[in-house]
């Protein structure tokens, strides 16, 4: 989240993370369920070029069921491994590991015939900031927690947490940067609380997002705020109905849009607005 992208250091990113890349057997990618487009890098696909990936839908918890299903068909479609997650409580991470299990089971019975019995998975994640990269490499790490230390003719800056007796996590991220040419793309990254609150407008931000709410999610928002949405109303209008419902209202009876603005985005975040899922395949 505090990160400064510059084309100097996206380089250098790039760079390393394809050095490391010449270690790992299968690239675990990161995404935010409630936006899997949003929260992919641009680049990813090119940087990690065929190697074997599992993406991992993660804060799950926190995505539209309904939603969900959408992209699990999706995914299916195109052939694409992807496991939903939660890594506070870690959901999903028994299924990731056999997952990487059997992606790898032929190389590893074909290396077991060459008499390499101890071939170990070696897998790394990916994914830009606030995804849950580092709370899921914690909770795989607490499965077993034994860091396994250098291994012999690997870069000796690696570290290698073991998550199984077959897999070797990489115990450092490849943080990669959102797509922030793209003005939908940090809007949505807003909404979340992925992007740093002061960079961008809150208000005109919440106004979007009751745009939003009322196209895809009007009962969630009508039943939360206790309103009534007139089609013919502006998105102003409803922005100032949820704030006189919640008394938000100044001195000389103005509206105060920067606390409901502050209100309207905490509840999201914290679902009480409903499990939102804001892209779709
Ligand atoms: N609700 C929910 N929150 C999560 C999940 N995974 C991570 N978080 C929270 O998201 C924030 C960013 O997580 P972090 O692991 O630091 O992300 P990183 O920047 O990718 O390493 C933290 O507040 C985590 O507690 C999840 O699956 N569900
Ligand atoms: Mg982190």
């Amino acid at each position: 989240m505090e990160i400064q992208w510059y084309p100097g250091h996206m380089a250098k990113t790039k760079k390393k993370i394809q050095e490391e890349l010449k270690l790992i057997d299968v690239v675990i990618e990161l995404l935010d369920a409630r936006i899997p487009i949003s929260s992919k890098n641009p680049e990813v696909d090119s940087i990690i070029q065929n190697k074997r990936k599992i993406i991992l839908l993660n804060k799950s918890d926190l995505s539209d069921p309904e939603v969900n299903k959408l992209w699990a068909d999706y995914y299916i479609e195109n052939k694409q491994d992807f496991i939903f997650t939660n890594s506070i409580t870690g959901k999903g991470v028994r299924e990731l590991i056999s997952a990487m299990e059997s992606k790898m089971a032929h190389v590893l019975e074909r290396d077991a015939k060459k008499g390499r019995m101890n071939r170990q998975i070696k897998c790394m994640i990916l994914g830009i900031p606030n995804v849950g990269k580092s709370t899921l490499i914690n909770k795989m790490a607490g499965r077993s927690s034994a860091k396994t230390g250098n291994i012999p003719g690997v870069t000796r800056a690696n570290q290698w947490i073991r998550v199984s007796n077959k897999i070797l996590l990489l115990d450092t991220p490849g943080i990669l940067w959102p797509k922030f040419e793209d003005t939908e793309t940090g809007l949505k990254l807003a909404w979340i609380g992925s992007i740093k609150d002061t960079i961008y407008d809150r208000e005109g931000a919440t106004l979007r997002l009751i745009s939003f709410l009322r196209e895809y999610y009007p009962q969630n928002l009508i039943e939360r705020y206790n309103i009534e949405i007139d089609s013919d109303d502006e998105d102003i209008t409803v922005y100032e109905k949820i704030a006189q419902k919640r008394g938000f209202i100044q001195k000389g009876n103005n509206i105060d849009y920067a606390r409901t603005a502050e209100m309207l985005l905490d509840e999201l975040r914290k679902t009480k607005i409903g499990k939102i899922s804001f892209e779709r395949p």
